[in-house]
């Protein structure tokens, strides 16, 4: 099995972990790069809460590179304490790291290692707002041509979050994800319409608890502490567990339906700004570069979660 090249932009955040758990330790995926950007909480607490994360999971050798501190336009990053708390990670615990991040910004990172591994070999697994992605495409435009795809966690096509027809990380940089999705490199957008399949049911928490292991009870007490705010703050019985999905996506695309369809980013609209607007009115043209992801395996997608963590038991060795 050949290996899939990631560069992770995270904003960890509870689902964000879930998603780092994945890909350290699933043995299809090496990660190349974690990159940090303003979204759930601040740029300083994100990143700690990434570092901590890798030490975790034994990726204390991967590259931690520090991101955007707030959006390309608009004013502060609007957190989300009210899910993720004030830590960004309220509630589990996690080994203590030194913060020693890569002296290069998130968007230099990116496009450096892009243009170090061979051609479409990379793929960027966006979690947070889009604002390195889009500073990276612009530092380097290169890389548009030299990535292999963006698998990103954002948007929807029938429903928002943060409002009634925008998604959390798509809202928090409206023009930076303009940016990205006007590019034209491969994009699989993973949004609200599909992980809202990937429910953190009563059933995957119990397998969770039962793994047993430092890294088992990292994820068992994210999905507790997940729920709690989700059911508080929103009314979710269960709560979507979004970004572990985009992650699952590279591993496995069979894990899930996708549909090409053209997508444009509303970044101007009164009631629409940060709507990511979905053309699903008929088979989309060949050359459409943007596809939409609809329908998740939900068994399989929670079977690769877990599995991998139960991996971690070990030490992450790739
Ligand atoms: C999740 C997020 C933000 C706000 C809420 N209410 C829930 C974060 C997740 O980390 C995910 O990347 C995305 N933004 C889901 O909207
Ligand atoms: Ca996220």
């Amino acid at each position: 099995m050949s290996t899939k090249k990631i560069i992770i932009d995270c904003d960890p955040g509870y689902d964000d972990a879930v998603a780092l758990l994945l890909a350290a330790g699933d043995p299809s995926i090496e990660v190349l790069a974690i990159t940090t950007v303003a979204g759930n909480q601040t740029i300083g607490k994100v990143t700690r809460n990434a570092l901590r994360i890798a030490k975790l999971t034994g990726m204390d050798n991967v590259t931690v590179a520090m991101g955007a501190s707030r959006p390309l336009l608009r004013g502060e990053v609007v957190v989300a304490a009210n899910i993720h708390g004030e830590s960004g990670l309220d509630g589990t615990t996690l080994p203590e790291a030194e913060f020693r991040v890569d002296p290069r910004p998130a968007a230099q990172v990116i496009v450096d290692t892009v243009m170090r591994e061979p051609e479409k070999t990379v793929t960027l697994v966006p979690i947070g707002p889009l604002t390195n992605i889009a500073l990276a495409a612009r530092l380097e435009p290169k890389i548009v041509e030299r990535v292999k795809e963006i698998v990103l966690m954002g948007g929807g096509c029938h429903i928002g979050n943060i409002r009634p027809m925008a998604e959390f990380n798509i809202e928090n940089d409206p023009e930076a994800a303009h940016i990205v999705f006007e590019e034209k490199w491969p994009i699989t957008m993973v949004g609200l319409d599909l992980t809202y399949q990937a429910l953190a049911t009563a059933e995957v928490k119990a397998r969770a608890a039962q793994i047993g292991t430092p890294v088992g009870q990292f994820l068992s007490d994210v999905l507790e502490q997940f729920s709690k705010t989700y059911k508080r703050s929103k009314g979710f019985d269960e709560p979507p567990v979004h970004d572990p999905c985009a992650v699952a996506y590279v591993i496995d695309p069979t894990v899930m339906r996708t549909r090409k369809a053209a997508i444009h980013v509303e970044y101007r609209g009164e009631y629409t700004s940060g709507m990511t607007v979905v053309d699903l009115r008929k088979a989309a043209p060949p050359e459409c570069h943007t596809q939409v992801a609809l329908e998740l395996d939900r068994d399989r997608f929670w079977t690769l979660v877990l599995e991998a963590t139960e991996r971690l038991a070990q030490q992450y060795k790739k």
